[in-house]
């Protein structure tokens, strides 16, 4: 089954996304997901320029070997534009040999560990009714685990919180703006660490006990601040505090383990097992957020998912918009063969992107399931994928009321 053809595509129905076309001498065609969120042309011409010639005539069953490969060939190591090429390919390899095998992805990779996958939606409001409504919301569309996310007051514009149904497609608030600058925000740590835990209180006494809860720091506090606010919310029970505090320095949540008993949660800016070295072995975290998309594919997410299991910490698989429905569909097969599966973020895609990849994993009673089709389940449609060409969109940034550049 050698490699005939690699192509990228990029296309942007609802926002951009780039995907790895591989043809074989079989006639098979294998997807693999490569969007990196406001950098979207790096990665294109990281796969076009540097990684598609090395790929034709290449054996596409020799996963592993063209794995290690483009890791250590490329001298340069790790890094996310890096990552997710790498991603790309190994999933649409993935994506090629489950075809060939004619089975759904994940009975490659040791069949089914579970019925289905517990997701966990956005909820979001500027205020507590628009809270509430909102997550009423997604427990109608079958939700049965919460991302809570709040306006603040003193903060104009936080991450997270979306306009209520009715007033934008539910998919608009998303963070990458189509601006040819990124848009401002703006962030005060005091006036977020007053209200946050009143958020929660709030919501527990509106919807009980049971309703697991998730809430996003986004990387916007120090390690002692990370600490009071785990501290404030252990009475609420959360399922999980996410990026608490940027973690480049690992070490970081040696501070914060210390000091609570929230479960803590990180990773989705990580792209190797080597950002996880110190958290997973001094069991300074419990789940893993890294995404199929950025972390090098199937191949490197099963091992770093493996080493986290030797530590009971689970998986937390990375499901924002931003992940096209081919990175999703990868993380929906590798959770359900996985034995350490947490949960999985699910943002559903706008009609626009449903239409130009064309998806077979379903949603139902608040589990995911990839489906049973052979490879990952997931089509594009080139012809749909043309109607919706390239354009320009950053990430927002935050600055402190002094003006300073803050995390976002
Ligand atoms: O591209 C950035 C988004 O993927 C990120 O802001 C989403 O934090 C996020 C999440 O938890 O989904
Ligand atoms: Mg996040």
């Amino acid at each position: 089954m050698n490699i005939t053809a690699a192509e990228v595509i990029v296309t942007s129905p609802d926002r951009n996304f780039v995907t790895l076309k591989l043809t074989t001498d079989d006639g098979l065609v294998g997807w693999g997901d490569g969007t990196l969120n406001g950098r979207e042309l790096s990665v294109a011409s990281y796969l076009t320029d540097h990684v598609v010639p090395l790929l034709l005539g290449r054996d596409a069953h020799r996963i592993e070997d063209t794995w290690q490969f483009l890791y250590r060939s490329a001298y340069w190591r790790r890094g996310p534009v890096t990552m997710a090429a790498i991603a790309a390919v190994d999933v649409a390899l993935w994506d090629l040999k489950a075809k060939a095998a004619g089975m759904p992805l994940y009975q490659l990779l040791g069949g089914a560990s579970r019925n289905g996958l517990m997701a966990y939606g956005h909820a979001s409001g500027r205020d507590e009714a628009e809270l509430f409504d909102s997550i009423r919301r997604h427990l109608d569309q079958g939700f049965r685990s919460i991302r809570v996310q709040t306006s603040v007051p003193g903060i104009d514009a936080v991450y997270g919180v979306r306009a209520p149904a009715g007033e934008e497609p539910e998919h608009h608030y998303e963070p990458a703006l189509r601006a040819a600058q990124p848009m401002e925000e703006d962030w005060d740590t005091r006036a977020y660490l007053r209200h946050i835990p009143r958020v929660f209180e709030a919501v527990r006494s509106e919807f009980g006990p049971e309703l697991p809860l998730l809430h996003d720091v986004h990387h916007r506090l120090t390690p002692i601040q990370a600490a009071r606010l785990g501290k404030d919310l252990e009475p609420y029970d959360l399922f999980w505090m996410e990026d608490c505090t940027p973690a480049e320095n690992q070490d970081a949540l040696r501070l914060v383990r210390q000091h609570t008993t929230t479960p803590l949660a990180i990773g989705e800016v990580f792209n190797t097992v080597w950002d996880y070295q110190t958290l997973i072995k001094d069991q300074l975290i419990d789940y893993v957020r890294s995404a199929v998309t950025h972390t090098g594919g199937i191949t490197a997410m099963r091992k770093l998912l493996d080493y986290a299991a030797q530590y009971q910490i689970k998986s937390g698989i990375h499901g924002p918009t931003d992940i096209s429905p081919v990175g999703m569909a990868a993380a929906l097969h590798l959770d359900l063969a996985i034995h350490n599966f947490g949960i999985q973020e699910y943002m559903q895609h706008g009609d626009a992107t449903n239409e130009v990849f064309r998806q077979t994993f379903s949603f139902e009673n608040g589990y995911l399931h990839p489906g049973h089709q052979p490879g990952l389940g997931v089509e594009l449609d080139e012809d749909a994928a043309a109607k919706f060409p390239y354009r320009p969109a950053y990430l927002p940034y935050n600055r402190l009321k002094d003006g300073t550049v803050h995390d976002w």
